[in-house]
């Protein structure tokens, strides 16, 4: 949100070309809100919510409330002071014009991001604006209801239609005792590929929002649906119960969450920071990081930072409490944070922002901040609690042992075994191509699937490995036993990276890992292992994309007819209705119970062909519910779960 209208230096501006502003951000979108797709649409949502919390965040007014309108625009609205609207006395218009009209300068995505509050977002309000079909906001203030619309309109002055041009004045529509903001916008069909708003992503975030915001209200409206649907957020305990969120399944080997805070200043960089640590029993640890209340999913300098500060204090702390000998290994900040939930949140006035998708950030003195900040505050609670840290340093002490004997084996299992060689002949059928960017690596449930997906590959570039049943469930095992298990040891050799700290990319003998399993409930169980087990044990084959769902049709809508017979596959029941309908009158329909009813020809030309084949890429997009997902399902604590797999019937 801007503070233009009260910045002296602002008022010498008088700038006509201003009027072109907006057109910069229909030509080139990606550049401001980083894509068309569904996640660009998104963002807009949060752009104009990052203003609404700004606001309750400042003090004023103690909501904000989303809404899905049935008419597929969006409004947003808080009950804060509302824009200001008084007229600017240079540029003669109300606060609230220059709030819709005026492009920020910086936060776009192709340059370092310097704003304040939002980072990323924070491109302005003039963005979704200028990306809507239509805008309105109201404000009410002063006793007034204000009103100006926007739309893709002509412009007198310029003689063309222009995005986001004001077609009403900011009008004083009718008469009111509240305050407060309220935009609606219709996101324009002609620039984003879709403009479904999804229900689901929007809850997740408001979700996330309230642990960050404690206090606010968060409400979310869907009036798209016959019946409309409410759900509020709100977080008391901030932090501490979103760690309890996210350790809802697992079992926490400590009850009150180690939570601490400070403020620092490095070189005109001041952070505020909050980390909430708790230690579980779970093999691998999860940090969530948030920096200006953005998701920093690539992580960066505050994070390593935190990491650091850990480790020095605990290695320190294992040497005063006489738990390393001098001549023993010592262990590694992975060692420590075995099982470990942490989320790391912090204000930073100026964040740079980089990686691939500007969710990483760069600031060298968030790196010295938080490892001085964590380094005292950690320090001081092992004073206070040196029985627990005592324990935690066995433990990092152990899993520093495991590591080791696992690196050993690893090496062993990688010298012995290359592709294709002896012991794994009976079971994988391999490709004749070496070149992994060309080859395949499908993992099909059954051996009679398996048996038929082998005769109908294309042996050049696809290597099938039947998978007979279930593999374990790597959620609920040991790591040892993890590595023993004989149908992993196979599939980890043919793949050829290591697990864990191991994995190497550059080993990787496929391009894509193919996951086809049955469309039944046994077959998505099945799925859900491999995916767990990938998850704990190779998540970059995952975050670089290398891993795929195959989608099996479920019917063959067929017609016999004096030539060949009319064939057409239906993946999905609406899919059914549309094939049908091609098929046209005298149409028959085979339902598939399983891959394994598929002949070798039509297993290539549905599920293996790559002209084809529907295969469905598996993404990381959202961590926190990734690690929901996994340790819910899969984990040990089964109440939660139970709750879960209702919410998620429809899987
Ligand atoms: F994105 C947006 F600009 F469209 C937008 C802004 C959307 C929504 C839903 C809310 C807001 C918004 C802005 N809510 N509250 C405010 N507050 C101000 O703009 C404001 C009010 C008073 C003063 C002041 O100094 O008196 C300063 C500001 C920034």
């Amino acid at each position: 949100m801007s503070t233009e209208i009260n910045d002296a230096q602002s008022y010498e501006v008088t700038d006509l070309t201003s009027l072109e502003k907006l057109e910069p951000v229909r030509i080139r979108p990606g550049m401001y809100i980083g894509s068309t797709g569904s996640k660009g649409l998104h963002h807009c949502i949060w752009e104009i919510l990052d203003n609404a919390i700004d606001e309750i965040s400042n003090g004023y007014g103690d909501k904000a409330i989303i809404t899905l309108n049935a008419n597929k625009s969006l409004t947003v609205e808080d009950n804060g002071r509302g824009v200001p609207t008084g007229i600017h006395p240079i540029k003669k218009k109300s606060g609230v014009e220059m709030v819709y009209t005026e492009l920020h300068t910086g936060g776009k995505f192709d340059n370092k991001n310097y704003k304040t509050s939002g980072g990323l977002h924070g491109v302005g309000a003039a963005v979704v604006n200028a990306l809507s079909e239509w805008l309105v906001v109201e404000v009410n203030q002063k006793g007034n209801i204000y009103r100006q619309r926007f739309e893709n309109a002509y412009d007198k002055e310029l003689k063309k239609i222009m995005p986001g041009t004001p077609v009403t004045k900011l009008e004083v529509v009718g008469k009111t005792e509240e305050t407060g903001t309220r935009v609606t916008f219709m996101p324009d069909k002609e620039v984003f590929t879709s403009t479904d708003f999804k229900f689901d992503y929007i809850d997740e975030r408001l979700q996330e929002l309230s642990y960050q915001n404690k206090g606010i209200r968060l409400i979310l409206i869907d009036n798209r649906k016959e019946e409309s649907i409410t759900k509020e957020y709100h977080s008391e305990r901030g932090l501490l119960d979103f760690i309890d969120y996210l350790n809802e399944s697992k079992t926490v080997l400590h009850k009150e969450p180690i939570l601490f805070e400070g403020d620092r200043e490095v070189n005109g960089i001041s952070i505020n920071a909050e980390i909430c640590m708790q230690f579980t029993d779970s093999t691998t640890e999860y940090i969530a990081s948030y920096v200006n209340n953005i998701p920093t999913t690539e992580s960066g300098t505050h994070e390593t930072g935190f990491k650091t500060g850990m480790t020095r204090v605990f290695k320190e702390w294992a040497k005063k409490l006489n738990l390393i000998k001098e001549k023993d290994k010592e262990f590694e900040g992975d060692d420590l944070r075995e099982g470990l939930t942490t989320i790391v949140k912090i204000k930073i006035n100026n964040p740079i922002f980089e990686g691939q998708t500007k969710t990483k950030l760069g600031n060298n003195e968030a790196y010295t901040i938080m490892n001085d900040l964590t380094y005292t505050k950690l320090s001081e609670w092992i004073e206070d609690n040196k029985e627990t840290a005592t324990s935690l340093i066995t433990n990092a002490l152990d899993a520093a042992a495991r590591r080791e004997k696992i690196k050993k084996i690893n090496e062993a299992e990688k010298k012995k075994v290359g592709k294709g060689t002896a012991p794994l002949a009976g079971k994988i059928a391999v490709c004749t191509l070496k070149e992994p960017e060309h080859c395949e690596f499908i993992v099909v449930e059954g051996d009679s699937a398996g048996g038929s997906a082998k005769q109908a590959r294309d042996r050049r570039f696809q290597a099938i490995m039947p998978s007979k049943g279930k593999i374990m469930n790597t959620e609920k095992q040991k790591l040892e036993n993890v590595i023993a298990s004989e149908e992993l040891k196979i599939f980890n050799v043919a793949i050829g990276t290591g697990i864990l700290d191991n994995y190497k990319e550059s080993d990787l003998k496929y391009n894509k890992i193919i996951i086809m399993s049955d469309a039944d409930v046994d077959g998505y169980h099945i799925r859900t292992l491999w995916m767990t087990y990938l998850y704990r044990y190779m998540r970059p084959l995952i975050t670089n994309g290398h891993l795929y769902i195959a989608l099996p049709p479920l019917y063959k809508v067929y017609k016999h007819t004096k030539g060949a017979d009319l064939v057409k596959y239906a993946y999905s029941d609406d899919d059914l209705e549309k094939v049908k309908k091609e098929i046209g009158k005298g149409f028959l329909i085979q339902r598939y119970k399983g891959l394994g009813e598929m002949n070798p020809d039509q297993l290539w030309d549905t599920t293996l062909n790559p002209e084809t084949r529907t295969l469905q890429q598996v993404t990381l997009e959202d961590a926190v519910k990734a690690e929901k997902m996994v340790s819910l399902l899969m984990g040990d604590v089964v109440e939660p779960r139970k709750h879960y797999l209702y919410k998620y019937a429809e899987f």
